[in-house]
């Protein structure tokens, strides 16, 4: 039988695109279990302590970029925090353990656990701020949307390139005040707007998933958000542009120390994920993306959305798990 030769690093990659299925599992169970009790912070904080003790069992030399903020003000899963056994390779790694700490409190449509893996050195290092994006799904050309044009032309563009009238275009967006104008713009030109309460990790991707009926996100959400879903992208195609807001002086002087120069850098998805990277996901409470944790007599069930960008691989994983008191020992 012929024998199969993998690249040695290739071959860990590979590994660890499945390990980091555990990861966001647990962290998903972890606060699953407190889905609808309006517990926000212990729901956050259970996911956190599940998925570092995970990431912590893994073969790497991991840094956080992407974390649950500065050191100071978050003692676990901080930007700067090192973690995993050390005995892998150098890795950056972007974490939102519970995104939607809202709808998992409020057991509504949505949340999940996610983070995304690439080499030491390629992620975006974002301050916990704002950031404006626009983002597309996979087999558009180039330049099809531009973060610096007005939303109506975005969306009359976008309907053009897909062979649509404008009101066949979705644009999904974060209900907030700031931002009624882009509302209005993407309603006179025609196309219809979905509104989510939170969670655009999810919505960005939605652009990338025909079933979703999603085309384009627009707005501003968080930049961590930005980077995760930006690495999603990066594994299964798609456009995306973004801006950090900094927009007071103690902001700017994060960023520069930071190493963020220059503070208007309009981002494509190569400047925020400048290598190949994993991402992962895992579903607390069920959203258009993904089927939240289902707890039955003797099984938890739960489903994760894994990506590999060296060859654009999508898996779902369905898991059942069993003996879930044993989760933290192995
Ligand atoms: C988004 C969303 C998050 O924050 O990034 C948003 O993905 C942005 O901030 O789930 P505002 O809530 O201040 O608009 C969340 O809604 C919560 O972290």
């Amino acid at each position: 039988m012929a024998s199969i030769t993998v690249q040695p690093e290739l071959l860990l990659e590979r590994i660890l695109s499945l390990e980091i299925v555990r990861v966001t599992e647990r962290a998903a169970v972890s606060a699953a279990l407190l889905r609808g009790h309006g517990k926000e912070k212990a729901s956050d904080q259970a996911a956190v302590d599940a998925m570092r003790r995970e990431l912590n069992k893994l073969p790497i030399d991991g840094t956080v970029v992407i974390g649950e903020g500065e050191m100071d003000e978050a003692p676990m899963l901080f930007i700067g925090e090192k973690v995993g056994n050390k005995n892998g390779p150098k890795v950056d790694i972007a974490v939102d353990p519970l995104e939607g700490t809202t709808l998992c409190a409020k057991n509504m449509p949505g949340a999940i656990a996610t983070l995304a893996m690439a080499d030491g050195g390629t992620l975006l290092h974002a301050p916990d701020c704002y950031m404006d994006k626009i983002a597309i799904g996979p087999g558009y050309p180039k330049g099809t949307i531009d973060l610096d044009a007005p939303p109506e032309e975005n969306i009359l563009n976008l309907a053009k390139a897909k062979g649509v009238k404008p009101s066949e275009i979705t644009a999904i967006l974060l209900d907030r005040p700031r931002h009624a104008d882009i509302i209005a713009a993407v309603r006179k030109v025609g196309a219809a707007v979905s509104l989510i309460s939170d969670g655009d990790v999810a919505g960005v991707i939605h652009c990338a998933e025909p079933k979703t009926g999603i085309d384009i996100y627009l707005g501003i959400g968080g930049a961590p958000e930005g980077v995760l879903s930006a690495a999603a992208l990066r594994c299964i195609g798609g456009q995306m542009q973004t801006r950090l807001i900094i927009d007071t002086e103690e902001l700017r002087e994060r960023t520069l120390k930071m190493g963020i120069k220059d503070a208007k850098k309009k981002y494509e998805i190569e400047d925020m994920v400048r290598g190949d990277c994993l991402f992962a996901a895992t579903g607390v409470t069920s959203g258009a993306m993904l089927a939240g944790v289902k707890f039955g007599k003797h099984v938890i069930e739960t489903e994760t959305v894994v990506m590999r960008s060296i060859t654009g691989t999508v898996r779902r994983v369905i898991a059942e798990h069993r003996q879930f008191e044993k989760f933290h020992l192995d």
